[in-house]
């Protein structure tokens, strides 16, 4: 099963969402393997948006980073990346399909509640740079079997 990191940003925190958010996940049948809340740094920040470094809104996209504590979580699922990136939506809230978290609850392009890897690569790169290895569970969950076939609970 792949996992897949899902920040609730700060105006998601702000706005009263980590419910909803977490909500859309569990009801999907994703599992949750690791949540908490933390500030980003400099550091991480420059890390993980390194693709973005040299844009005109990197600075501004970092103090909105940082402006409060975020909600880090890991999900894991078959096909997680790609699952979850459609629960969220494009970047553009406003032009976001209605249904998808930033469709329904977003209006910005930069203000848009979450971040979710966009790959596989990038999840493992994202889960190494936030959580230690204690933080991140491995059990059993008594819906796998309904959730999933057994053919697919076989699959990674
Ligand atoms: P996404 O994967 O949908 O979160 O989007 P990107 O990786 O392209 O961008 C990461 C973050 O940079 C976005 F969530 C918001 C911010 N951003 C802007 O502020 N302005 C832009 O024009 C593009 C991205």
């Amino acid at each position: 099963m792949q996992r897949s990191v899902v920040l609730v940003k700060p105006d998601g925190l702000q706005r009263g969402l980590i419910g909803e958010i977490v909500t859309r996940f569990e009801r999907k049948g994703l599992k949750l393997v690791a949540l908490k809340m933390t500030k980003l740094s400099h550091e991480v920040l420059d890390e993980w948006y390194a693709h973005h470094k040299e844009k005109p809104f990197f600075t501004g996209l970092k103090a909105f980073m940082m402006q409060t504590p975020i909600v880090a979580m890991v999900w894991e699922g078959l096909d997680a990346a790609d699952t979850i990136r459609k629960l969220v939506g494009v970047t553009k809230g406003r032009a976001a399909e209605a249904g998808s978290i930033r469709g329904d609850f977003a209006m910005s392009q930069s203000n848009n509640l979450i971040h979710a890897s966009d790959s596989v690569e990038n999840a493992e790169k994202e889960l190494k740079l936030l959580f230690g290895k204690d933080e991140i569970f491995s059990y059993e969950s008594g819906v796998d079997c309904l959730v999933y076939s057994n053919e697919e609970r076989g699959q990674k």
